[in-house]
């Protein structure tokens, strides 16, 4: 493979012998969590990959080069810099070319780990279409990218910062599927139900990779999957606390005057900071149960055969 392109070598043994493997992103560390916490989590969530038998893949752009499977030290500057950009599918380029330091959002991470032939992929949330898209054109590139890259994205749903029931139908017409796992509702990030429904519903990991291999038997698998696996109830941010948190983010957007690709992390951060850190919380715990049953797809995967 290209030498702009190199994968960690635990990472590319585990695909020679046809092993597991679940690539993460790194936008969430390096954009969306605190500085600090961000270190440890994403060790946390390498952890629950393990734990299930499956290899890690972080994946992130360092000195101009995409890195499949990051090590320690990798781990430590992407969380701890101040110079990484975001970058979606269109910046890789650019990144590579002026040997840039980047992060990579659902969609770049996306379109690199099924170059690097790995299938499936853990997230917190989905990108996805924005509140007033119909006239700020602003849907995350992370939709379109899924409609043409067959992996499947284990997440918490959209967080409701985004216009959820249009996200639903832009998917529906890019004809990428959306299963609920072990629920018929659609998650809404930091709560267990967006308030919408999800068309088919899978109970375990074997039955969502069976949707996996049934799709590239027929040759309908351009597109990915988006495995939709809610929060625990009992563990979602208060329900309350969530709706008056949301609608004052919403008018901070407004008055700061933010557009475009920081409005997903200024969000973010104004959650954290108002809810005291409770909205931190639950957004590693829904991370940390996205890697674990990513790693129980992976496993199910490998074990047909993938
Ligand atoms: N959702 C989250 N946390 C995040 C993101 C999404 O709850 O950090 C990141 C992901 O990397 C996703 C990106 O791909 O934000 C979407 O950004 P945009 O809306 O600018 O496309
Ligand atoms: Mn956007």
């Amino acid at each position: 493979m290209s030498s702009l392109l190199q994968i960690h070598p635990e990472v590319a043994d585990a695909l020679a012998t046809g092993g597991a493997v679940v690539a993460l992103e790194s936008t969430i560390l390096a954009h969306g969590l605190p500085r600090g916490d961000n270190r440890v989590i994403a060790d946390r969530i390498e952890g629950e990959v393990r734990r299930n038998g499956a290899v890690p893949a972080t994946i992130a752009v360092l000195d101009g080069v995409v890195k499949v499977g990051l090590g320690p030290a990798d781990l430590d500057r992407l969380c701890a810099s101040d110079d990484i950009a975001k970058l979606s599918v269109r910046d890789l380029g650019a990144a590579l070319a002026l040997h840039r330091d980047g992060a990579t959002t659902v969609a770049s991470t996306s379109a690199l780990a099924h170059r690097a032939g790995i299938s499936v992929f853990a997230t917190g949330g989905l990108g996805g279409v924005h509140r007033g898209a119909a006239s700020s054109f602003d849907v995350s590139a992370d939709l379109g990218v899924l409609a043409r890259t067959p992996v499947l994205v284990v997440c918490a749903g959209v967080k409701s910062i985004l216009d959820v029931p249009g996200t639903l139908e832009y998917l529906e017409t890019l004809s990428v599927p959306v299963l609920g796992y072990r629920t018929d509702r659609f998650p809404g990030f930091y709560l267990s139900d967006s308030g919408y429904g999800v068309p088919w519903t899978v109970r375990t990991p074997a039955e969502a990779a069976a949707v996996v291999l049934a799709r590239r038997e027929l040759a309908t698998d351009q597109a990915g999957v988006v495995l939709a696996n809610p929060i625990a109830p009992d563990k979602q941010l208060d329900p309350d606390l969530h709706d008056r948190t949301l609608e004052s983010g919403l008018e901070l957007l407004r008055t700061e005057g933010i557009t475009g690709k920081d409005v997903t992390p200024r969000l973010l951060e104004f959650f954290h900071h108002t809810t005291h850190g409770a909205s931190l919380t639950v957004n590693v715990d829904l991370v940390l149960s996205n890697a674990s049953l990513a790693g129980e797809v992976a496993v199910a995967l490998a074990r047909a055969g993938r």
